[in-house]
């Protein structure tokens, strides 16, 4: 049976020595929760780092632990300390983590980190890879292992490969200031299907791909080594009902039953009918913006001083990296504000912040939750938040307020919550305001809103939906009906070529016979063609006929040489036996309007230019930036579409370049043309751009059409690049 192989870099289990040997806790986080059903309901792996260095685990424990954490259907990555120095708490978290979240000034670039990320990437993909069979499905999470779709795909290359980030894809102005950017993108281009909690991520993500990657972007997929990428949002969300059903045995409980926590919360909201929570639980972390809260909240106590004696934030702040010196000075930062502001305000009978900073157990969450009036969430970046979304689903009475910032993913989807901008006191003050005194009636309003979105949409929901988006994500037959040419159809195409009498070979030039260069004028035939062609030329059943946008005067030189056919400018001059004709008799005087027109467009944008051939015009943009690009072609479309609209010009759109040529010609006549002269009774016709369509369905049914590269097309089979049609071509030579 098929499985699904899990990979993060934490495994959902706790390892510990014990005084027997290892003892194993499974963990029941969010993740752990949608994950159950390929996890732990099916016959699913989870890989990830066991919480124990090597350091810690002496050789003859290693075993124990194995088996223990495989009962678990877990597998263990090996980390040393070393890893977890460089890897973990340095290019993870000193890194990738600020950069991520805006924080740029936080962001430190050394390469030891760097170097130690991809050692360990490299050491998951081991684990990985040594755990596929044929037809599993492979998901990874989070920016601890960005380089490992790529590390698995070029190993597995037919194995279906996920990736979900949990944090913010930074906008390309912040992705760009990075020095192993390309390198990133790369690793994560390795997936099938990419996902983010946001669309707004999946934007930036799109932004980035195209401008420093240089990749082809349609809507939201991506086309890379001859695949295709979809990229889409998921907002991840909760384990609804665990979290509903605890508060509802919350309500049950009697005084004996209760918690301390919850029995001191109960004292304070006693006190007066008018006492007030107001709730806040993150780790302690730069980006949730703790320290705007607390002063938000000294200002909301200073402009509200009515509120005096009556709220409480109650914030719990769940330690977190504090090896890493940023969180140490946010630990300082926050026991001052704390101590500053209760310092100020606090009375014989209260104080303004209770603060904790530690993990609680899940109960004393559940008491937190079902205990506050308001939640106050207000991180500065946040890819998620699942805190929101926990509080609305313990608001059984279907009361209470949740103020969220808007910098967070969640906010996205939770409108009826009140929404404040984490660096606006003002606002805070003013919303906390509004919240505690907002009727019951909009309370229950706002929440119902809440909970109908929160509850359909849980963690599980989210993990079926992502694993659907990969099922379909590898199948691009959706986009692409041309059947592979396989070894098996190559044999019938040469079983055609010697049971016929006479074989046409239709060879489109660039992005065919040779790859792309940054400069048209660099892609010259290379001595290896020159061969190759010359030993098909040798088999007199088969006339090699080249077939390119190029014009006359180019294909003339290079081929000076030989005796092929040539087709040029699109199918209007076409050589036989070392004589030119033109195919169609065609006027250029329409460039001296179009050309001016285009040089606007070259000078608004770089690195693009203007080739003007003897019957068209192609503005090249290979080397611009790609998203301005695409917004110039709309922009010549509509200027120029009103200009040809009484001729018979046409606007093609070729592979990064857009060409104003005649309509009369184009590759399908030009080929007909041939066909017409001499009676061909097998024809076999390669390209790769938009141009060869024409071929493609101007050609009689029995000619094998082929595609260069995975786009939508009417050819019959495709291959995947220059180098697959070489080596089929060399099939043709029987050598
Ligand atoms: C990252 C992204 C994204 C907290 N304190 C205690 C405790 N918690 C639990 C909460 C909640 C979880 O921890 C925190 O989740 P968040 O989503 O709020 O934040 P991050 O840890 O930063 O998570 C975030 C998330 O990944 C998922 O993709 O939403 O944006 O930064 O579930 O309940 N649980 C217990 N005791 C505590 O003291 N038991």
């Amino acid at each position: 049976m098929n499985k699904t192989i899990i990979v993060s870099n934490r495994l959902p289990l706790q390892v510990e020595r014990s005084k027997d040997g290892i003892k194993v806790t499974p963990s029941v986080g969010g993740l752990a929760t949608g994950m159950k059903s390929v996890h732990r309901d099916s016959n699913g792996v989870w890989v990830g780092w066991t919480g124990l260095t090597d350091e810690e685990i002496d050789k003859s424990l290693q075993t124990q632990v194995n088996t223990a954490v495989e009962k678990e259907q877990c597998v263990g990555v090996n980390l040393t300390e070393d890893d977890i120095e460089n890897y973990y708490y340095g290019f993870s978290n000193r890194t990738l983590w600020p950069l991520f979240h805006y924080f740029l000034e936080y962001t430190e670039f050394d390469k030891t980190a760097w170097e130690s990320y991809k050692r360990v990437n490299e050491k998951f993909a081991k684990v990985v890879i040594s755990q596929i069979e044929d037809g599993d499905k492979v998901w990874i999470h989070d920016y601890q292992l960005l380089l490992l779709p790529q590390l698995v795909k070029a190993e597995k290359p037919e194995v279906s490969i996920g990736f979900f980030l949990h944090i913010p894809f930074p906008s390309y102005e912040i992705f760009r200031t990075f020095p192993k950017r390309g390198e990133l993108l790369e690793g994560m281009l390795g997936a099938d299907l990419i996902g983010f909690h946001t669309y707004d991520y999946e934007r930036h993500f799109l932004s980035s791909v195209k401008r420093i990657a240089n990749k082809e972007v349609k809507f939201n997929k991506i086309t890379h080594d001859n695949r295709i990428i979809k990229v889409d949002s998921f907002p991840m969300g909760i384990d609804y009902k665990k979290f509903e059903n605890a508060a509802l045995d919350n309500q049950k409980q009697n005084n004996r039953q209760k918690t301390e926590i919850q029995r001191r919360l109960d004292e304070h909201l006693s006190q007066s009918s008018s006492t007030k929570m107001v709730l806040s639980i993150d780790r302690l972390d730069y980006t949730k913006g703790i320290p705007n809260r607390i002063r938000a909240f000294e200002y909301f106590l200073n402009k509200y001083p009515q509120y005096r004696e009556k709220i409480r934030l109650i914030m719990l702040a769940v330690p977190s990296r504090s090896q890493v010196p940023q969180y140490q000075k946010l630990k300082r930062e926050t026991d001052e504000l704390v101590g500053r502001i209760n310092g100020e305000f606090s009375t014989v009978s209260w104080t303004p912040i209770w603060y904790f900073y530690r993990t609680m157990p899940f109960k004393n969450l559940i008491d937190l939750y079902t205990s506050s009036d308001v939640a106050l969430i207000t991180p500065v970046r946040d890819g998620m938040n699942l805190v929101a979304k926990e509080y609305v689903a313990t608001r059984t009475q279907k009361d209470g307020v949740l103020v969220l910032s808007e910098m967070t993913g969640a906010s996205i989807e939770m409108s009826e919550a009140l929404l404040i901008n984490p660096f606006n006191f003002e606002e805070i003050a003013d919303t906390l305001k509004q919240a505690l005194e907002m009727p019951v009636e909009e309370q229950r309003e706002r929440m119902t809103g809440l909970q109908k979105r929160i509850s359909r949409y849980s963690v599980e929901k989210w993990a079926e939906e992502f694993m659907n988006a990969l099922d379909t994500a590898q199948n691009v037959s959706e986009y692409i009906k041309a059947e592979k040419l396989t070894a098996e159809k190559k044999s019938k195409i040469i079983k055609d070529i010697n049971q016929s009498q006479s074989t046409l070979l239709l060879l489109d030039y660039d992005g065919t016979l040779v790859s792309f260069t940054k400069k048209p004028e660099e892609a010259k035939p290379d001595k290896e063609l020159f061969k190759l062609l010359e030993s098909i030329a040798e088999n007199p059943k088969i006339e090699i006929c080249i077939i390119s946008g190029r014009d006359k005067e180019t294909l003339g030189k290079w081929f000076a040489h030989t005796n092929y056919r040539l087709i040029s400018d699109h199918g209007v001059f076409y050589r036989k036996n070392k004589e030119w004709k033109a195919l169609e008799i065609l006027k250029n005087d329409w460039m001296e309007d179009v050309i001016p027109i285009l040089e606007t467009f070259v000078d608004r944008t770089p690195q693009s230019s203007l080739e003007q051939k003897s019957f068209s015009v192609a503005w090249h943009y290979r080397n611009s930036d790609l998203e301005m690009a695409e917004k110039r072609v709309v922009e010549i479309n509509t200027v120029l579409t009103s200009l040809i609209s009484n001729t018979d010009l046409t606007i093609m759109h070729g592979n990064k370049v857009l060409e104003v040529k005649s309509s009369k010609a184009n590759k399908g006549r030009a080929a007909l043309n041939v066909l017409n002269e001499k009676k061909f009774d097998n024809i076999i016709a390669l390209g790769d751009d938009w141009t060869d369509e024409y071929m493609f369905e101007d050609l009689p049914e029995y000619a094998h059409t082929i595609k260069v590269g995975l786009k939508k097309t009417s050819a019959k089979y495709y291959l995947n690049k220059v180098e697959e049609v070489r080596s089929f071509l060399n099939t043709l030579t029987n050598k």
